[in-house]
């Protein structure tokens, strides 16, 4: 297995090293602001319900951003926890159960711990209980500095979580009080508002959803219009702070909001059918990435939650020998590899369940013989990823 890792790592590196080098280190030196946003699907972007928009803030941050467009959710067991593993690690979520508590004392390379050999100080800020998917020893493998959590927050102002979590708001503003912004810092956020059942909106006209009103589909609507607003105010925020020209900005969701028992309004909504094809094009999640100086663009390479933390790396100059996601922004094919082993590309989706490879555009089924070899190439990475975390590899390798 050893020789595996070697073999598997030298080569994924060799083929990223062929590649062109697009935006290297051109974030050297800024600072790193990731949002990790709850819940956040990709379908709000650029939508309009009843001709407003439901994310008016982020649409025009997109359109200042490098902003990917095809990034498939990829949390498993650990839902929260899996997205913040794959965003800070770039392995896996483990094949059963959650990482952040069965693999909690592995040696991990993260980004806290590369940017902290170049003397950032890291923040993780969540306003919920520290033991909650077992934060408080997870963040000590994920090197954090400072963990600020419900127990640091004054609780203010309850919105998410049936309206038991901090708001948003009230959670930017004051962590932007605790982070020492005088030195260069990785501030790691993980928000609430957009945590289901959504239902603290349900007597609120905070939007207008018409015939959705009442409705779990209008409550998410919602939820996800108010993150919206609240991050608004925080990237002002940030601009009146001088902190916005010289951040490097991450925003991500971290996985679905509307599970399948609640798709009817989604699809009605967007006028999708109930297929295969159709409903896995919408476990998707934005990801944004702002960098100042950086003119905004659409890349719609297909990837996924870990291909986050190598193009955080190419940009701001630090090593991701063992990452497992791959730069978006210097690949020229795209894939994602979901943990029950489906894969995605720009071309087609091998549905794990029922073993059929479907043509991404025209949700035909094709002949698996003509896919196998390459569907084959990129589960391994999941094979890759289990050995790391079930022997604590990371720590033998080095
Ligand atoms: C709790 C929060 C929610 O701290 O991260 O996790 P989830 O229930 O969405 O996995």
């Amino acid at each position: 297995e050893k020789n595996e890792l070697i073999s598997f790592f030298e080569e994924k590196n060799k083929k990223n090293g062929e590649l062109s080098d697009r935006f290297a280190g051109i974030a050297r030196g800024k600072n790193l602001i990731v949002i990790q946003m709850e819940a956040l699907q990709h379908f709000v972007i650029n939508s309009k319900m009843n001709g407003r928009e439901i994310t008016p803030n982020l649409n025009k941050l997109v359109r200042e951003s490098l902003y990917f467009d095809n990034i498939y959710v990829q949390v498993a067991g650990g839902n929260t926890s899996d997205a913040e593993f794959m965003g800070n690690i770039s392995l896996y979520p483990a094949k059963e159960g959650a990482a952040y508590f069965r693999f909690a004392t592995n040696e991990y390379n993260t980004i806290a711990k590369e940017l902290k050999k170049e003397g950032y100080n890291s923040y993780a800020l969540h306003a919920y209980g520290p033991a909650f998917w077992n934060r408080t020893e997870m963040y000590k493998a994920v090197g954090f500095d400072t963990f600020i959590s419900s127990n640091d927050y004054v609780m203010d102002e309850y919105i998410g979580w049936g309206g038991w979590a901090l708001s948003d708001d009230s959670f930017y503003r004051q962590s932007m009080d605790i982070i020492d912004v005088t030195k260069p810092f990785y501030s790691f956020f993980v928000t609430l508002s957009g945590h289901h059942p959504y239902s603290y909106f349900e007597d609120k006209q905070t939007f207008d959803v018409g015939k959705y009103d009442r409705t779990y589909f209008g409550n998410y609507i919602k939820a996800q219009n108010y993150a919206d607003a609240a991050i608004g105010r925080f990237i002002q925020k940030l601009k009146d702070m001088g902190l916005y020209e010289n951040s490097l900005i991450v925003i991500y969701g971290d996985h679905t909001g509307l599970p399948k028992t609640q798709a009817k309004e989604l699809l009605e909504f967007l006028g999708l059918s109930e297929s295969k094809v159709d409903w896995i094009k919408l476990q998707k999640v934005p990801l944004l990435i702002h960098c100042p100086g950086v003119e905004g663009e659409i890349i719609d390479t297909t990837g996924g939650q870990i291909d986050i933390l190598p193009m955080i790396a190419n940009m701001m100059g630090f090593e991701n020998y063992y990452a497992l996601g791959k730069d978006l922004l210097n690949t020229q094919k795209g894939y994602a590899v979901l943990r029950n082993g489906s894969v995605l590309t720009d071309e087609y989706y091998y549905c794990s369940e029922d073993d059929t490879v479907y043509d991404m555009k025209t949700g035909e089924v094709l002949d698996k013989k003509d896919y196998e070899e390459e569907i084959q190439k990129y589960q391994k990475e999941l094979r890759i990823s289990d050995i790391i975390l079930e022997k604590d590899a990371l720590r033998k390798l080095k």
